[in-house]
């Protein structure tokens, strides 16, 4: 009864391992938001692996629980709990729900945050259904938490006070930005767990951040501090070294502004919160060392190897206003070495027995004064020793969307063993194929939709080393239509004036991107118009004599089509 009024509020029941329903736990959770409905799953989590819960309170039960959901759900999620085993309704009234929070000055730590909904919410503690409600952004790590002793509200004061120094008006890259943040702690009360913070807005890296005591991390585009307590009368510095990064690029030649915001704060009252923020903008003028820029010439984009395979890269990098001190060339994230050069232009290096499959080949080339270029990636595979090559459909097909497409792959190996074939479309996997006749593999792509594919098939031999065939492009698209709106057919005109000529060209499931003119077979013009399915084009000066004009139109995907031809007549104008 009580499962079913619940459900009619809206509350999804978590399964438990544990089947005693009288066990203080949470039972359900009310979502904000729903986007796709799944199953909430409620376990017992090992409070060893969580942080001290606020000073007088204890875990009821010593226990602690995740709450995980395969639905997929956003915003403010209600948790409710029961709590059958408090009898008194003083201890009920005193309980609280605790969530695990990042902590806010470590993006490595973890706090407790109370999230009780109390009296004046929707959802108040009900003593006599023993239920609690807890309410939060996203589920996670709670628990029940019970007063054992009263802690009185801090009546502490501590006045933070926070100033910055040192840091230069305007400097020029790749020149530091330095600075040092001090919190001095006025009181007249000590300050504990004191927090710092300093967001930087612009384009930096940091370099360095030492705290005079405690510790600070980068997280995201701050810098976040632990400083620990401070004893009325002292301070803390926080010393910081950014780097400017101008990436590729350069910042403007007035300057670009780098700014960033410290503030600090710690669990005593501060009566001046106005003074707990400092910041500074720094003016960054560009390098005036120009970056390099780097080529990767070889090997091609999407060449294929036979493995195990010794792969030569080569990459062409050029310093307008220096030299290059460096190339380094990486597959993936995972540094190759650097190339050498004997003309310190063109840079090569020789990568041993890759493993096969994919690779992903990026060279980086450094300059003598330390700036940098990347090279667009190169993709290639190193293949096993299957033959695998596709064969239908064929090259440059194009098939009506829609339909199902029969892909066809032929593989072999020379052990005799194929143990699977993929097919992949624009490198994404689309489905194994099954055997279907001697060394063939099919597979029936359901309703393919409009678009331009490259199909490759990749074969898994004995050893599962793959192979993968030369892909073969194709387009899923209808033609084009393109007809002549003028002249008519069999039209008349003088010579030497300007003839107007106009067609209708669309493209139902994407857009014309061109339409070119021909009279007598030789292009005459071309036109882009996208907003509208008229396009148009002024022959100019036209020659006599009898002319045959055709359009032909290209859709987005490259598709074409060639309207009717028609005839125009031009005779000589009569002076
Ligand atoms: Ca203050
Ligand atoms: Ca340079």
């Amino acid at each position: 009864m009580i499962v079913a009024l619940l459900a009619l509020l809206g509350f999804h029941h978590g399964t438990s391992s544990r089947a005693e329903s009288d066990q203080d736990r949470p039972v359900g959770v009310k979502y904000d938001r729903v986007f796709k409905t799944g199953d909430v799953k409620i376990e017992p989590f090992d409070l060893a692996n969580l942080p001290p819960l606020p000073a007088g309170y204890v875990a009821l039960n010593n226990k602690a629980f995740r709450i995980t959901t395969s639905a997929i759900v956003a915003g403010r999620h209600t948790v409710r709990f029961a709590v059958p085993s408090v009898t008194e309704e003083d201890t009920f009234q005193k309980l609280r729900i605790f969530r695990v929070d990042n902590d806010p000055f470590d993006p490595d730590g973890y706090v407790w945050v109370d999230v009780t909904l109390l009296q004046s919410s929707t959802a108040p503690p009900n003593f006599s259904t023993k239920t609690i409600y807890g309410q939060s952004e996203g589920l996670g790590t709670f628990v029940i938490a019970k007063l054992i002793r009263e802690v009185p509200p801090s009546a502490a004061i501590a006045d933070l006070v926070v100033t910055t120094s040192g840091v230069a008006d305007r400097i020029t890259a790749p020149d530091l930005i330095s600075y040092t943040i001090k919190v001095v702690n006025q009181g007249p009360n000590n300050a504990s767990d004191v927090g710092l913070w300093d967001g930087v807005a612009g384009p930096v890296n940091l370099v360095t951040v030492e705290p005079s005591r405690g510790s600070c991390k980068p997280k995201y585009s701050h810098i976040v501090c632990k400083l620990g307590s401070l004893r009325a009368g002292e301070s803390i510095t926080v010393s910081v070294k950014l780097k400017p990064e101008e990436g590729r690029g350069s910042f403007p030649r007035e300057g670009k502004e780098i700014t960033h915001d410290a503030g600090a704060k710690a669990v005593e009252k501060d009566p001046t919160p106005q003074n707990n923020e400092a910041s500074d903008t720094v003016l960054v003028f560009p390098d005036p060392n120009q970056p390099p820029t780097v080529t990767l010439n070889s090997p091609k984009d999407e060449a294929l190897f036979v493995g195990p395979a010794d792969i030569t890269l080569e990459a062409t990098a050029e310093d307008i206003d220096g030299s290059i001190s460096k190339v380094e060339f990486f597959d993936g994230e995972n540094s190759l070495g650097l190339g050498t050069s004997v003309d310190g232009k063109k840079f090569a290096l020789t990568a041993r027995r890759l493993s096969y499959g994919r690779h992903n080949f990026v060279a980086v080339a450094t300059d003598n004064g330390g700036r940098l270029d990347w090279s667009l990636s190169r993709q290639i595979f190193v293949n096993g020793l299957s033959l695998v090559s596709v064969k239908t459909p064929a090259a440059d097909a194009l098939i009506a969307p829609g339909l199902d497409v029969t892909l066809a792959a032929l593989a072999t190996h020379p052990s005799g063993v194929i143990k699977k074939l993929q097919f992949l479309a624009n490198g994404r996997l689309l489905g194994e194929g099954s055997l279907s006749d001697a060394n063939t593999y099919t597979f029936n792509w359901k309703a393919a939709r409009r678009g331009d594919y490259s199909i490759a098939a990749i074969a898994l031999d004995g050893s599962d080393t793959p192979t993968v065939s030369i892909p073969v492009k194709f387009i899923v698209g209808k033609r084009p239509e393109v007809t002549f709106i003028s002249p008519g057919d069999a039209a008349r005109g003088s010579a030497s004036t300007n003839v107007s000529i106009a067609v209708r060209a669309k493209q139902v499931e994407g857009w014309i991107r061109r339409v070119d003119f021909y009279a007598d077979g030789k292009l005459i013009g071309s036109a882009s118009d996208i907003v509208t399915e008229t396009f148009r084009f002024s022959w100019r000066n036209v020659p006599a004599g009898k002319h045959t004009l055709k359009a032909i139109a290209f859709d987005d995907l490259g598709v074409s089509e060639t309207s009717d031809s028609i005839t125009l007549s031009v005779e000589k104008a009569n002076d």
